[in-house]
């Protein structure tokens, strides 16, 4: 079926009021690669519209539940009513592996300030206090992290000022998060604010040198489904040292100690690129863009560790790895692309995922014809080189800008800027860059951020995809369209997809999904059925 998505975008306006429609118009892009190298221009990190059922997530999700959440032993405290609580735990499949039985893990805690009413009325910092009091008594932690919601910062509660004195009495590091879920236009901003966190408060804190030789951190890596498992088991194979990643299975130690890294290696460049580029200014560690999601992708990300390093033996343990790895995956690869190839996929996730998942498509034949962020900015969509030009508006103004300069004493350039650029002369050895979704997108593929919940089923019923990818809130309603729906948010129960174990995985899942008889059977309702379900006797 061929569709014209300049004429089905046209459609999908249609039903808009026009001011809306007009902010659609730049929130849905048809992709195209220009002459001059750009991509078109599109609207990102602004508000979504009241009603139009977007599939965001707010700014103490992407604070709490994203970027600290993950590592094992910062205890979190929530001050906040319950829901905010209950909503944030356990439901990002978000795997740690304490190293003893004894080990701190407080992953699996939900703890909340639960405040009443009357906490709203005359002020809830009493009450925060004594929750951080007894969690303290109870599981005597290095670290408490208090995350402020919606009604603290209406009503004005301290929580830095709290902090501060709890710090204080107790002897341990707390800090606190002014990530109250309005405070930005999605969990992107909670990132930002986590990251300015983390930056303040516990990188730095530790100087334990390890004597390994080739040290990075795996920022914007959370262990989702295992994925953080398989990378480590990698990168350890390769004789790589993995001193901390940000955040899956972390602990405050190994956050604390990241800055003896030589080299940070950026994943998620959404929800992290901001510790990278605090992290280089203040103690010179470089950052690269990696892509470890797809296994060609995975081959290249680790290669251009080994050139990074300039080291033979690392380089040959490396290709070693690779081959091993790569002769599984092929196996595999080669029958799940005989039954998925020509086959079409459509991606929606946060900040990341819409991009990185469409190499593993690739490498089983598999097309993605549209695809967007829930929350991505401009440089996301179309690489790093807009970032000058961004403007900066009321909401973006909501949120620190640390001005960070070098260390005094700890500043150590790990490169010079002739290294950098010797290495940056060799393909595809680029620092401090992204090149973002849409370069690496078709022309002619649709791009829509923020897509509402009626863009959705448009687009589902003018394309019909083999496959849409989305997480829980899309999930059923898509399948009863008879289309089916992965969840590239927790994986379903599924997973680790990352590396070369994950790429089977994902192959194998995708295949089973994809060839399913049973989506026959659903009439999706652009269909009108052609026969009266039989009826069933009731006896
Ligand atoms: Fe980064 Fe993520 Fe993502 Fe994200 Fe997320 Fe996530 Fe995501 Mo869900 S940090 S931006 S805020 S890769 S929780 S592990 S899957 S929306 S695409």
């Amino acid at each position: 079926m061929s569709i014209d998505p300049r004429v089905l975008k046209e459609e999908i306006l249609q039903i808009y009021p026009k001011k809306l429609r007009q902010k659609r118009s730049e929130q849905i892009i048809i992709n195209e690669h220009r002459e001059d190298g750009t991509v078109p221009e599109i609207k990102a990190n602004v508000r979504s519209n009241p009603g139009i059922i977007t599939q965001r997530g707010c700014t103490y999700a992407g604070c709490k539940g994203v970027v600290i959440g993950p590592s094992r032993d910062i205890l979190s405290l929530v001050h906040g009513p319950i829901g905010c609580s209950f909503y944030a735990w356990l439901t990002r499949r978000n795997q740690t592996r304490p190293d003893t039985l004894e080990a701190q893990n407080f992953i699996n805690y939900c703890l909340s300030t639960d405040m009443q009413e009357e906490n709203i009325v005359f002020g809830g910092e009493k009450k925060l206090k004594e929750a951080v009091r007894e969690a303290f008594h109870l599981f005597h932690p290095k670290a408490i992290a208090i995350f402020s919601t919606c009604p603290v910062g209406l009503i004005g509660d301290d929580v830095h000022a709290v902090a501060r004195e709890m710090k204080a009495e107790l002897g341990i590091n707390i800090f606190g998060f002014s990530c109250e879920g309005y405070r930005g236009v999605s969990q992107s901003a909670g990132h930002h604010i986590a990251n300015n966190g983390l930056f303040k408060h516990i990188i730095g804190n530790d100087e334990t040198p390890h004597p390994e030789k080739f040290k990075i951190n795996l920022l914007g890596e959370y262990n989702i489904g295992g994925d953080g498992f398989v990378l480590e088991d990698i990168l350890t194979r390769c004789g790589i040292k993995q001193i901390s990643t940000f955040s899956g299975n972390s602990t405050y130690d190994t956050m604390a100690n990241s800055h003896t890294a030589d080299l940070n290696l950026v994943m998620c460049h959404r929800s992290i690129n901001y510790v990278a580029e605090m992290m280089e200014k203040r103690f010179g560690i470089p950052w690269m863009k990696v892509n470890f999601i797809g296994a060609t992708a995975t081959a290249k990300s680790l290669r251009r560790i080994g050139e990074y390093f300039e080291d033979d033996g690392l380089k040959a343990r490396i290709e070693e790895v690779i081959a091993e790895e790569m002769a599984k995956v092929e196996v595999v690869q080669a029958l799940v692309k005989s039954r998925c190839q020509g086959k079409t996929a459509m991606l929606f996730v946060g900040g990341s995922r819409a991009h990185h998942y469409q190499q593993l498509f690739t490498e089983i034949g598999m097309k993605t014809v549209v695809a967007g962020y829930e929350f991505g900015h401009r440089d996301d969509y179309e690489g790093r080189k807009v970032l000058p030009g961004l403007k900066v508006d009321a909401d973006s103004k909501n949120i620190e800008e640390i001005d960070v300069v070098p260390d005094p004493e700890r500043y150590r350039p790990r490169r010079t800027p002739e290294q950098i650029a010797k290495l940056e002369a060799m393909t595809e050895m680029e620092f401090r860059d992204y090149v973002g979704m849409m370069p690496e997108m078709d022309s002619d593929a649709m791009v829509i951020d923020d897509i509402s919940h009626y863009e959705t089923e448009r687009i589902l019923e003018a394309y019909r995809p083999d496959i849409f990818c989305a997480g829980i809130k899309e999930k059923f309603g898509v399948q009863k369209m008879g289309i089916p729906c992965k969840q590239l948010h927790s994986y379903d129960y599924g997973g680790p997809y990352a590396g070369f174990a994950g790429a089977i995985n994902f192959f194998n899942d995708i295949d089973r999904l994809v060839n399913m008889k049973i989506w026959r059977y659903a009439t999706p309702p652009w269909q009108p059925p052609t026969q009266q379900p039989e009826q069933v006797a009731a006896d």
